[in-house]
């Protein structure tokens, strides 16, 4: 692992190395060290950050020569936030990687597009069609309509992100968690009402009871998903909201269970700093499942591998390096590091870190 300052009392993500060596189930650590192949669950702008930073990462340490990594990167989506409005369907996380991954991406607002205009958005308002406290960007509205025909011409969830990712040399394989429809629900006094109604229209003031993803029981692993689980020398968990991001990806059956099972190192990344979201409202969403807004408590959420758990190491910002003593003894690994992902250079050097807890020579 890379030295650096100001690291003194951080607890290391990683314990020493074995008698049989560094050697990673499945391939060789040296392969990995060539060119490993990283999956990332993820979602939200936190999620898309992270991801852009995994690549920029990945490109400066396993460069293909042309500006590429040899490293295989794939992510896989949420698609909880997804929804039907004025006939079309919205993914909107699956979009918010698609855009960032492509440069194309409004970093100002945080979702949507840059250079956006919302002519036909004004259009919908006059006609008292869709949500008016939901707007649909012109240029986002083209992705919309694009998936909405492909869907409809028979194409599976996987295959229309497949031909929208195809416009831009992401480098990276996007992968939707599920070809299902398993839109989230937040239970509230009010009523059942969809996500995107409580996250975007109430900014999450509505306190909410719980939620839920009607259908994802019966729901199956993407195409591609399980596989890449299967085959990875990585599995990052990006410091996305733990409740409605990660919370679907993980709950459709057989992921948590491929991520169990990977023969990859597996790595999470704390989205609470000092008891804060490092962005949205994640502190809402995991008080209404009864979990504390710390990043003690989101890593315990996940729990460690070696105790049936998901993970093999946590990272948490410097600012909670008081809780890295009490998360190592409870059996996590944890590493204390610098988690606000202020620019694309700290997105960067944070994958680097995460990259650097799951490579380095570790016992298993
Ligand atoms: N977020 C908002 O706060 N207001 C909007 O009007 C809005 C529109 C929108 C349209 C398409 C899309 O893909 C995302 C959009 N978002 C909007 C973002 C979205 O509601 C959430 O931030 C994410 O789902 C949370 O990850």
């Amino acid at each position: 692992m890379r030295a650096r300052s100001g690291g003194e009392g951080a607890a290391e993500a990683t314990a020493p190395e074995s008698d049989t060596g560094s050697a990673v189930r499945g391939r060789r650590a040296s392969d990995a060290a060539e060119a490993p192949r990283v999956v990332v669950l993820a979602g939200g702008v936190g999620g898309a950050k992270f991801t852009v930073g995994v690549r920029a990462a990945a490109r400066r340490r396993w460069p293909d020569g042309t500006g590429g990594t040899r490293a295989e990167l794939t992510v896989i989506a949420n698609t909880g936030d997804d929804l039907w409005l004025s006939g079309l369907r919205l993914q909107p996380d699956v979009d918010s990687m698609l855009y960032a991954l492509a440069g194309v991406n409004d970093t100002t607002r945080g979702w949507g597009r840059t250079g956006e205009s919302e002519r036909v958005a004004a259009e919908l308002h006059a006609w008292g069609a869709g949500w008016p406290w939901f707007t649909l960007g012109d240029l986002d509205l083209g992705a919309h309509i694009a998936r909405t025909g492909w869907l409809r011409d028979g194409a599976t969830p996987t295959e229309v992100v497949a031909r929208l990712a195809s416009r831009w040399p992401l480098g990276v394989t996007l992968l939707p968690m599920t070809d299902a429809e398993v839109d989230t629900h937040v239970l509230t006094a009010q009523g059942r009402m969809h996500f995107q109604e409580w996250w975007t229209r109430h900014r999450a003031t509505v306190p909410a009871q719980g939620f839920d993803n009607p259908g994802i029981e019966r729901a199956t692993p993407a195409r591609g998903v399980c596989e890449a689980l299967a085959a990875a020398d990585v599995v990052l968990f990006a410091p996305s909201n733990p409740v409605v991001s990660l919370g679907p990806i993980l709950a459709v059956p057989g992921i948590a269970a491929a991520v169990r099972a990977t023969p990859g190192r597996v790595v999470g990344v704390s989205p609470i700093i000092a008891g804060s979201p490092v962005r949205g409202m994640a502190d809402a969403c995991l008080a209404a499942v009864g979990i504390p807004a710390t990043a003690d408590a989101v890593g315990r959420h996940y729990g460690a591998r070696s105790a049936g758990g998901l993970l093999d190491a946590w990272l948490i910002a410097d600012e909670d390096a008081a809780l890295a003593p009490g998360l190592a003894a409870a059996g996590l690994p944890t590493a204390v590091r610098p988690l606000w992902m202020r620019d694309l250079d700290a997105a960067s050097a944070l994958a680097g870190d995460a990259l650097d807890a799951a490579l380095a020579p570790h016992s298993r």
